[in-house]
């Protein structure tokens, strides 16, 4: 499809050029639709039956231009000069057939918006999804992100053949919130989920949210979580409830069991597979390297389809744990080990990609679900210059590492600053895979422009700080403004040998009592208090001068955000109840609280 080409749009023509090539992939610029031209990417791709097919991003212009709204256009042809026209009757794919350099695009507009079937994704290829989501990792534990005392090779390899974000943020400090999120692309709160969830409670992610596996299950993918769950251990609460083909697991946190580091009597942790229990109190120092087993076998046998893979890893939660082999090489100690270990687990599965050939249409996307368990010291990890930890929000607690790599797809050797959220995966992925979003209000924004290095990305601007259903900051910017609210801070010298700060004279409470000072006496931390301040974090990511004083009018613009967040989403310090919030799922035969 070289030379001129032309785009028909209604009885329109617009010149098309071939802007990029590579290895089965071409993208074109429309020029003339909008001020700085439209693009949009063919790729050819050979199907298992030995058929190549085209596959088309749907031009930019469909998409927004108010020119192309204002016309009915009942169909679109890109035909390259001298070519022969192709009829409809040998459409084969829904929306989009393409057959040999011809591309045809049937799109219907009504009532100025696409409604038609043909709606096409914005991606060309529909890549495998692998997610790998480390549990606690702070900000300053893989080696690109400035680790001290261990190295991450596989994870710094990632991050120079793909982009590495800088600010890239989960919606809450703490495991089963942060898991809602990225589940859903939604707020925790808004889902009814807050807080770490353990083996007494009877709450978990609510049936009738659709979760990013069953996104991907509707879109023909195969789906597998190999990991912690932490949506719920109730059986229909389970992965394989949610979207989920295969499970290998467990469905909580590692220290919910005998080694709790403060708690006495807690059952045994279950492992599960399926939806099975077949292991209790499992040996922990075997969960990575079983994990990866998992998730290395599963790439194996479903090299030729595609594919959602979930890896939720256990580690560096603590109590920690590492296999013979990392146990005691890093200078940093026992969790040097085991971050040493997981990062060998992410080149296993990198290198799997390519021993298949599926290396360059396989998304891998590697974050943390929340910031550094600072209280357990050296047991815990580190948020380099950020601010605090886990189960707070300043920025140590949410702002994680994240790298994504997609050869050919997304940029090499990118480091992104623009703000961005594990919410946006859900629409992001799904756009990427051509999946329908449901009809429900979901947070994310689409960030696969972004992602794609293309020139008209749009990033996310605003971010809200929840801690379950508090509003405590807004970011909008490079702004960010904490509204009054407690905080927990390590309480004394951080802990050691895998205890808390504090340990010996802690009053723990049960472990049914959540919320900031049941967390505080378990622990190891005290509850500090901060008002109204606000950060430039361009130049003070440590959060550490407020210059509220000085910026009255980013002041007032945040508060404005935050009074939005109030009305959507509510906020427990004001007393706000939320407009748009659904509950969580309960158990049967479990009471309300
Ligand atoms: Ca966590």
């Amino acid at each position: 499809m070289n030379g001129r080409i032309r785009l028909a749009v209604g009885n329109e023509t617009f010149l098309v050029s071939r802007v990029a090539s590579a290895p089965g992939l071409h993208e074109y610029q429309v020029r003339g639709l909008t001020p700085n031209g439209t693009y949009f990417k063919v790729a050819e791709r050979r199907e298992p039956s030995g058929e190549m097919q085209k596959h088309s991003t749907k031009p930019d212009c469909l998409r927004r231009s108010a020119t192309s709204e204002n016309v009915k256009v009942s169909s679109i042809r890109l035909t390259p000069p001298g070519a022969p026209r192709p009829t409809m009757g040998k459409c084969r794919t829904l929306g989009l057939a393409v057959f040999s350099s011809l591309l045809v695009i049937a799109a219907v507009l009504l009532a100025n918006r696409l409604v038609h079937a043909n709606d096409l994704p914005l991606a060309v290829e529909r890549p495998n999804i692998v997610i790998l989501f480390a549990d606690d990792l702070g900000y300053g534990d893989v080696g690109c992100y400035g680790a001290k005392g261990f190295v991450t090779p596989q994870l710094d390899r990632m991050a120079s053949e793909g982009t590495r974000f800088t600010s890239f943020y989960v919606a809450q400090p703490v495991c089963t919130a942060s898991r809602a999120a990225l589940m859903t692309g939604c707020y925790s709160n808004r889902v009814g989920m807050a807080g770490a969830l353990n083996h007494t409670s009877p709450i978990g992610i609510a049936a009738d949210e659709v979760l990013l596996p069953e996104l991907c299950q509707q879109a023909g993918y195969v789906t597998a979580c190999f990991g912690k769950w932490h949506l719920g251990h109730h059986p229909q609460f389970l992965p394989t409830r949610n979207g989920f083909h295969e499970f290998f697991g467990i469905p909580y946190s590692n220290d919910n069991g005998p080694l709790h580091p403060v708690i006495r009597d807690i059952p045994g942790l279950p492992l599960i597979e399926g939806e099975q229990p077949i292991e209790t109190d499992p040996d922990q120092s075997q969960f990575t390297r079983r994990i990866t087993d998992h998730a290395v076998q599963f790439i194996e046998r479903n090299a030729a389809r595609p594919f959602f893979l979930y890896v939720p890893h256990i580690m560096p939660h603590v109590p920690i744990f590492a296999s013979d082999k990392y146990r005691g090489r890093t200078a940093r100690g026992l969790y040097g080990d085991v971050v040493e270990e997981l990062d060998d687990s992410v080149g296993e599965v990198l290198s799997t990609l390519k021993r298949l050939n599926i290396d360059d249409r396989t998304l891998v996307i590697f974050a943390s679900d929340n910031g550094p368990f600072l209280s357990y010291g050296e047991h815990a990890g580190s948020a380099g210059p950020l601010r605090e930890g886990k189960l707070t929000t300043f920025e140590g607690g949410v702002r994680v590492p994240c790298l994504m790599r997609w050869p050919g797809r997304i940029p090499a050797g990118r480091v992104c600053d623009e703000l961005a959220s594990t919410l946006d995966l859900y629409p992001t992925l799904a756009s990427l895979i051509g999946a329908k979003l449901p009809e429900r209000r979901i947070d994310g924004q689409n960030l696969a422009p972004l992602l794609l290095g293309q020139p008209d990305a749009q990033p996310r601007e605003v971010f809200h700080y929840y801690s379950g259903d508090e509003l405590h900051a807004v970011r909008w910017q490079h702004w960010k403004l904490h509204l009054p609210h407690e905080y927990l801070t390590t309480a004394a010298e951080p802990g050691r040998g895998g205890k808390p700060s504090n340990y010996g004279k802690l009053a723990p409470a049960a472990i049914e009592q959540s919320g900031i000072r049941g967390i505080a006496s378990r622990h190891g931390y005290r509850v500090e208090s901060i008002g109204v301040s606000l950060f430039n974090l361009q130049d003070d990511v440590s959060e550490t001068h407020n210059i509220a004083n000085a910026h009255p009018d980013i002041v007032a613009r945040l508060q404005a955000l935050a009074a939005e967040a109030r009305a959507d989403l509510g906020d427990s310090l004001t007393k706000t109840t939320g407009k748009n919030l659904r509950p969580a799922g309960r158990a049967t035969g479990t009471a309300p609280r």
